[in-house]
């Protein structure tokens, strides 16, 4: 429990562009979320806004590799990056062979990258709450660019696409033809695609999503580019980079920008409704100890009661929506 003069101090150091603070308040909203409120109160004067971009795909097709690529080119226009890495299998997170885990963590020495890494278990009120609130608190800091590396495609507790407003999605070599990706919903989801590993063959690949998306209709006026990337010789990254600033570009222009941050704190907003509404449902019918009393009557004599256990504690509540 960190006491309040402890997040002042912290606070301090965090807008001193401390990085050690930043880690600090970043593990107090991961495991205390109840925090966030005291810690984000400090920054309502700041208005900076970071550009948040999603890298998804299967395990394996080089997210870490190319996030890393990626942040090496902005850091060499001089922004600031902060990365957030959801990915177990992820050499950020100690996945993979050592070779990997030095090149990656390599960048995030550099004094204006910042890499966090997530196991995808274990976060009180879910992955996508500790993604959000790692986010803002980048922005607070200051983080021209946001990346967030996730193999989020279809995985319900943790939605991209509410988040981050440019969505590349990575593919491979050998991933399988146009129609297993049309069904895996994969063509769907992209402003960006890029078929990485482009030492290993891929054109294939670039033909069928370019004819694909050659067939469909982009409401948005923005067709997503493909390009083709060899992230361990970093050949191709920066055209990925020009794609992705493109897309952030026709975003801003198109004034749809907007719509993705409404979208962002809408989720949030919601989230944080539910987590209240929640905490107060469960602390004043269902407390953990009567839960444990209901399931020690269900194990005791017959687990079909539970449903009557549960009707009845709600039968007689009477619900009282005060109108504001
Ligand atoms: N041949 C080849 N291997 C790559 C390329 N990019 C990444 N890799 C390798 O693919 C493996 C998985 O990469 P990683 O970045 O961890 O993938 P992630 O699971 O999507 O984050 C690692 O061994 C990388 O060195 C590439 O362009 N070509
Ligand atoms: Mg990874």
């Amino acid at each position: 429990m960190k006491t309040t003069q402890d997040i002042d101090t912290l606070i301090n150091r965090f807008k001193k562009k401390d990085k050690v603070a930043l880690a600090k308040l970043i593990t107090i909203i991961e495991n205390e979320p109840d925090k966030a409120h005291e810690i984000f109160q400090h920054f309502e004067g700041i208005s900076h806004d970071s550009y948040i971009v999603g890298i998804t795909g299967s395990p394996g097709v080089g997210k870490s590799t190319l996030t890393s690529e990626i942040s090496k080119k902005l850091l060499e226009e001089g922004k600031s990056v902060g990365i957030i890495c959801v990915d177990p299998t992820s050499p950020f997170s100690g996945g993979a062979f050592l070779g990997d885990r030095v090149r990656m963590t390599d960048i995030s020495l550099h004094p204006n990258v910042f890499l966090r890494s997530l196991a995808s278990r274990g976060y009180k009120g879910g992955i996508s709450r500790a993604v959000f609130d790692i986010s803002l608190l980048y922005e607070a800091y200051g983080m021209d660019l946001i990346i967030i590396e996730t193999v989020g495609v279809g995985q319900a507790e943790f939605d991209i696409y509410n988040l981050a407003y440019s969505v590349v999605v990575i593919l491979v070599p050998g991933y399988g033809d146009a129609i297993q990706m049309q069904k895996a919903g994969i063509i769907e989801i992209g402003d960006i695609y890029d078929i990485n590993k482009k030492d290993l063959g891929g054109e294939d690949i670039a033909v069928q999503i370019e004819m694909m998306l050659d067939d469909s209709t982009f409401q948005s006026g923005w067709r997503p580019p493909v390009s083709m990337t060899n992230a361990i010789s970093g050949e191709g990254v920066e055209d990925l980079v020009q794609n992705i600033m493109d897309h952030k570009e026709h975003l801003e222009l198109s004034e749809s920008i907007d719509e993705k941050k409404k979208n962002r704190f809408r989720y949030k907003i919601k989230e944080l409704v539910y987590s209240k509404i929640d905490k107060i449902i469960s602390e004043s019918f269902l407390n953990e100890k009567e839960i444990n009393e209901i399931i020690k009557h269900a194990l005791g004599d017959g687990k079909f009661k539970i449903y009557r256990a549960i009707h009845n504690k709600f039968e007689d509540v009477n619900f009282e929506i005060k109108k504001r």
